[in-house]
């Protein structure tokens, strides 16, 4: 069949030609992973939808001297986009982002720097430009077409389909990629770089929309809040035991409290943290929960630094990366602690080099920190035992005291291990992600054992406090079948599941003989004054909703994102108060507080959960710390 050329569309070809452009500019010069060949197809599409897009716009112009400009001038500024993208990614291995952009420091840094990372070839990604302009202002002075109604109608239909079946891909290929937000890598990978940032307008938008309705009005209630609920006058138990040591905090990921002194064909998970459990030197805490949401690690990382609560949608990570912050690193420094943060993964992912900036940390020592090959890597990188070996001769050089976070990442969901890293064998059921959970876990508990002893080899052991925590469940509801079978149990009910957010918390100060095993209700919320106060650093001044978990005098309650939460005496979950200690729902008439909102044991608790959360998300919303002056007395 012979092609009419003539017959396309102007603005086809320029889709085609742009798409082209876009693909090679996305597959070879920014180091995009690609992990299977469903990742492969959606970047190879999504330039071509972007383009069709762009273009098909100038069917809306009735004259065609009207649609060629059109076309020539979206050419030409798209691939300014794509070219200011890519020189700044050239600097900052990065996408750019509208609060980036308009940051001070980062534009001139870039503005002294531009002419060295602009090179000869990048003249070549002018050249659509150049045959669109050639071919646009031919057609200009030819005849006469208006687009019928047909024709606009294809145009906009294609737009629409090519749009969701992109989209569709995407989410298919990455569950809640809108929502989570969890990477600009990802973003551009899945939507492109123009859908990209038009998402990115739109959330910086309501962030920006928010922020501007707040005025400080709302601190008041939010202090008194803190002042009669949270704070205790009470001098903690623990005060300044660690005073001027350095801070190790260990994200164990995604472990759960379910493993430890727990066995799976008749072997040990865990044996080195179940001997940290006994251990004289360290607090165990049996009931520590994660509080965490779509942001995962992220929002367990915010929830320890800052002691607010991340956001029931999206990552704070993410939407609220410029905020004002009253966080650890903050603190620390100012009683001369330097802080930094390990982690072999992309800097930019949960816009860590972003946020690590606003909460004040010192250095972030990212993938690019590392060695990574074929050989020590597994899953999502890096295998945790290369990771903590690499990371010794960094730790070495740091400035003491420091306060620092190592990041582990080999017993992420899908938990993948090579052969010759399994100790133990994986569990037997019908659900290959908990059967893999365990040689995974014992993994890392060896990694940490391991890192133990490189602590105490580089001496930096003696003059180190260590906590090790979970970061979020990596089981999730959806293996309650295989769960149950491995817990003996009949089925999980929904208290089952609440008890299951159990995270392990280790709080290891070498030397101190009094360690025990802690049994109160404790969650992430509670380290940050826990541990301030373990350092001699008082907190009076400072907002946060956490309590010192060496205190007697706390709030009874350790709240979920979702509005459920833990009480001394119930657990409160899918609308029904259940009893903490027997797991059973409390008898009363009406044991829901889901429809009609009747009174149950769990209300007066309830009404505290929901309006705690309220005045941390105002916080966050109106960046309300920008007007507290924490150095006042
Ligand atoms: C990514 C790592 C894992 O850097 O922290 O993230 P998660 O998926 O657990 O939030
Ligand atoms: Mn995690």
């Amino acid at each position: 069949m012979k092609i009419n050329w003539g017959r396309i569309p102007m603005y086809v070809i320029a889709a085609l030609l742009f798409g082209l452009k876009t693909y090679i500019v996305y597959r070879f010069m920014f180091s995009i992973e690609l992990e299977n060949v469903m990742q492969e197809f959606i970047l190879l599409i999504n330039p071509f939808v972007s383009a069709f897009i762009l273009f098909a716009i100038s069917v809306w112009f009735k004259k065609q001297s009207r649609q060629m400009k059109y076309i020539r001038y979206a050419a030409l500024f798209g691939t300014f986009i794509i070219f200011a993208n890519l020189v700044f990614y050239r600097s900052y291995t990065d996408f750019i982002t509208l609060p980036q952009l308009f940051q001070g420091s980062n534009a001139a840094d870039l503005g002294s720097s531009i002419l060295t990372l602009i090179k000869a070839y990048d003249v070549l990604w002018f050249l659509d430009v150049i045959i669109i302009w050639y071919f646009t202002r031919k057609k200009q002075t030819s005849e006469q077409i208006i687009f019928n109604k047909r024709g606009k109608v294809f145009a906009v239909t294609m737009s629409f389909a090519l749009l969701a079946g992109n989209f569709f891909l995407a989410e298919l290929e990455r569950p809640q990629l809108f929502t989570r937000a969890f990477d600009r890598e990802y973003l551009v990978k899945n939507i492109g770089l123009f859908n990209y940032h038009i998402y990115d307008i739109v959330l910086q938008s309501k962030v920006k929309s928010q922020r501007v309705l707040a005025d400080g009005n709302e601190l008041p209630e939010i202090k008194g809040y803190i002042e009669d609920h949270v704070r205790s006058n009470e001098q903690s138990e623990l005060f300044g035991v660690a005073e001027g040591k350095n801070v190790i905090t260990i994200w164990a990921e995604s472990l759960q409290s379910f493993v430890i002194n727990n066995e799976v064909n008749g072997q040990e998970i865990t044996p080195f943290m179940n001997r940290l459990v006994n251990d004289e030197d360290t607090y165990y805490f049996e009931n520590f929960y994660h509080q965490t949401e779509q942001g995962k690690t992220s929002d367990s990382e915010f929830l320890v630094d800052n002691s607010l609560y991340p956001l029931s949608r999206g990552a704070v990570f993410f939407t609220h990366g410029q905020n004002e912050y009253h966080a650890i690193p903050e603190i620390a420094k100012e009683n001369d602690y330097y802080s930094a943060v390990f982690h072999a993964n992309n800097k930019s992912f949960w816009n860590r080099d972003q946020m690590y900036e606003s909460l004040n940390y010192d250095y972030f020592y990212d993938q690019e920190s590392y060695e990574v090959s074929d050989e020590n890597s597994v899953g999502w990188g890096l295998k945790d035992k290369a990771y903590f070996e690499q990371s010794i001769k960094y730790l070495q050089t740091l400035e003491q005291p420091f306060y620092t976070r190592f990041i582990t990442l080999t017993n992420h969901f899908p938990f993948e291990l090579d052969q010759e890293d399994k100790s133990i064998e994986p569990y037997d059921s019908n659900s290959n992600t908990l059967n893999n959970y365990f040689p995974t876990v014992r993994y890392m508990d060896e990694a940490i054992e391991q890192f133990f002893d490189q602590l105490k080899e580089a001496g930096l052991y003696e003059d180190t406090i260590i906590i090790i925590m979970g970061d979020h469940n990596g089981i999730s509801a959806n293996h309650n079948k295989a769960m149950s079978q491995y817990l003996e149990m009949d089925e999980i009910t929904p208290y089952d599941y609440v008890q299951l957010q159990r995270v392990p918390l280790f709080i290891h100060i070498p030397g101190h003989g009094n360690g025990e095993i802690k049994s109160e209700i404790a969650g992430q919320i509670d380290i940050k004054p826990t541990l301030l106060h373990m350092l001699g650093i008082d907190t009076d001044q400072d907002i946060y909703f956490g309590n010192d978990l060496f205190h007697n005098d706390r709030k009874g309650f350790i709240a979920m994102r979702n509005g459920d939460f833990v009480s001394d005496d119930y657990i409160y979950t899918s609308g029904v108060c259940y009893d903490r200690q027997t797991g059973e729902p409390i008898a009363s008439e009406s044991n829901s507080l889901n429809n009609d909102g009747e009174e149950n044991a769990c209300s007066p608790v309830k009404q505290k959960v929901e309006n705690e959360l309220k005045l941390s998300d105002n916080i966050i919303y109106g960046d309300l710390f920008r007007f507290v002056d924490f150095d006042e007395q």
